[in-house]
Order: C-alpha cells, then structure tokens, then sequence
C-alpha cells in the first residue's frame, strides 16, 4: 500500500539530508522532513490526491507540494538533483558505506569536517566519532565495519546488503500491473558471497514501466544504461543493478542464463549441442535437419527452469551448485 508515498516521503528526506549536509537552512531542512514523514504516513495515495489535496497533508505547504506534482508528472525533482550535484565525491562515498545514510554523512562532515573515506577511517580510529551528538559508539563500530566491507568488497555482509537490495527491487517490479513475474538471478541467487552485481529478471510484454520504475526508485543514484530489455542503475549503496526483460513465455530459459555461472552455462549449452539442440536466454530449440543457420529451429524449452533442465536429460539443479 502507498509505495508512492513512501517513495516520495524518501525523497524529501533525502532533499532534507542535503540541504544539512550542504550548509543549507536548517529551518528548511527540518520542514522538508516533517513534509517526508507526513507523506509516508499519510492515508491517501499521492496519485489520487489534485495539488489542493497535496496541501491538505499536514506540513506540506506550496512549495513541497509543487515538488510532489513534479514528480508525479515527470519523475523528477529538480531541486534534488541540484542539491545532489552539489555534494562533494568524497561525502557522496561516505553515504555509500553500509549502514551510514546521509544523515551521518551530514553529521560526520559537519562536527569533524570529513568530507573523504579516508578522513572519516582516520576519526574512527582516533575514537572521534563516538563524541558527535546521536552517535554513538555502536555507531562508530558500525562504521568501521562499514568502510572495511566497503574497501574490502567482500565477505558474508556484501551479500546480505545486496540481498535486501534486490528484495526491495524485486518487492517494487514486482508489484507492477504491467509485470508477470520477477525474481532475483545472478551471483545473488547462486548465494555467492562475492556478488559484483545485484541482477534482476522479470517478465512483461511491455517491458517500459519495470524499466522507468527501476530509475525512479528512491536509493537509485545514477542510470549507467537504459535500454528495452535491459537497464543498469547504480545505487546509494555503491551496487549496481541490473534489471533484464524478457517475454513472459523465456522466463525459464533467461532464468538458467542469467542465474549462470557461466561455466554452467557453458557446460549446459554444450550438454545441449551433443544431444542436436541449442541453448540460449532464448530458449532450448531443436536445430533443424537442413542445419538452418538462419533461423534457432523449433522452440522445445523457455517456459520453466525445470522444462530446460528435463529438456537436457536433467533433474532441476539449485542454483548454489551452479558453479560448473
Ligand atoms: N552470462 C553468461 N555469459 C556472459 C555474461 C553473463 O553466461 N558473457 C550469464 C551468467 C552470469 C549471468 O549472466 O552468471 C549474470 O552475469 P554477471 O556478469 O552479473 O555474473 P554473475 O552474477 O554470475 O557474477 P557477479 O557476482 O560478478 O555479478
Ligand atoms: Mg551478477
Ligand atoms: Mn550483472
């Protein structure tokens, strides 16, 4: 219920995260997090409610509303991408270090003045983070921890920050009308602890609202490519995402392939070869007599995971020992 209220509560706590950490009025910061926490919570949907409507949610005046029926009708927010143009590289790093948003970013940055990872690595280890107001020293162990995931790239809470990642992703496409199914694929779902990237499937005959409601999500940061079948975003966390499309009816052939390894792949496609067929995200076709290299052949596999595999002359294998 009331995603879009959340979504937009979001981004008025972040134009009022930015407005602290960019020296702003603090006045004005804490109006635009009241208007976030009034939205969120309140009983209508956004979508529904004419700009008269949007000033009747308590602390939500001219102004904030103006920013709401933008992004109703564009997507944007200009004000935000202003304010986030404006903060430097290295404090935009430090909001990606697990478990800090930009609230102890823009505390951080204020009291002690540290605007890189390095700096703030430096006031962890001089103990100069468990003075600052509200943060306290489960916090500065919090974000020691932080900057050695972020550094290290690996270990077990990669994973679990990218797994509440594509939760929330799969939860939002998920959710939309025009989508039949959607799930995560990739390294995550072979539950591989050193996931590079966080990679989606979904299904949809139309596949333009999943790929606009990815770059529209709140903690997406940067779209690196936008495309029919495939978008890539990255996120506030540092992790990109992939987000790929395909007809409802390949759902399983693009899950074996996207779901990989690749050494499996291979080793399936050639598995597939041997017995006259041919594997792809496309599906598993029976390559005709003539050898037709103009056309795949008939379709005899896409709809299920465990069609591909029978198909192949093989029990469905889970994906965590699908690493050959
Ligand atoms: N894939 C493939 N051949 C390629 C590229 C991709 O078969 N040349 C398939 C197998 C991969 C899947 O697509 O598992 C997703 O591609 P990624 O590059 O995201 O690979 P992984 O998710 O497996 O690993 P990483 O943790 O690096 O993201
Ligand atoms: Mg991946
Ligand atoms: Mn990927």
């Amino acid at each position: 219920m009331a995603r879009l209220n959340d979504e937009v509560g979001a981004l008025l706590q972040e134009i009022a995260d930015l407005i602290l950490l960019t020296g702003g009025d603090a006045f004005r910061a804490r109006s635009y997090e009241k208007a976030a926490r009034a939205v969120g919570g309140y009983h209508a949907d956004l979508a529904t409610l004419d700009a008269k409507g949007l000033r009747d949610i308590p602390g939500v005046g001219t102004s904030t509303a103006g920013k709401i029926t933008e992004y109703l009708s564009t997507g944007r927010m200009a004000k935000l991408d202003e304010l986030r143009a404006q903060v430097p590289p290295g404090v935009r790093e430090i909001m990606a270090i697990p478990t800090v948003g930009p609230k102890t970013a823009a505390l951080i940055h204020r009291e002690l003045g540290v605007s890189t990872v390095d700096e703030l690595r430096a006031a962890a280890e001089q103990d100069r983070l468990g003075d600052l107001p509200g943060l306290g020293e489960k916090t500065a162990e919090n974000i020691r921890h932080g900057i050695d995931q972020l550094r290290s790239g690996g270990g077990r809470a990669l994973l679990d920050t990218a797994m509440e990642l594509a939760e929330e992703i799969v939860a939002s496409v998920g959710a939309l009308p025009e989508c039949h199914r959607c799930a995560y694929a990739g390294s995550l779902r072979r539950m591989r602890p050193t996931v590079g990237d966080v990679d989606v499937l979904a299904t949809a005959e139309d596949s333009r609202p999943l790929m606009d409601a990815l770059t529209r999500l709140p903690f997406v940061t940067e779209v690196l490519a936008a495309g029919p079948t495939k978008t890539s975003v990255r996120t506030s966390r540092g992790l990109q995402i992939d987000l790929r499309v395909v007809p409802p009816e390949d759902w399983g052939a693009a899950m074996v392939y996207f779901t990989g390894s690749k050494a499996h792949n291979i080793a399936l496609r050639a598995r597939a070869v041997k017995a006259g067929l041919k594997l792809s995200e496309y599906g598993l076709f029976r390559l005709t007599e003539r050898g037709d290299r103009g056309s795949e052949g008939e379709k005899i596999a896409s709809r299920t995971e465990e069609e591909v595999y029978a198909a192949l002359g093989l029990p469905w294998i889970p994906p965590t020992l699908r690493e050959d």
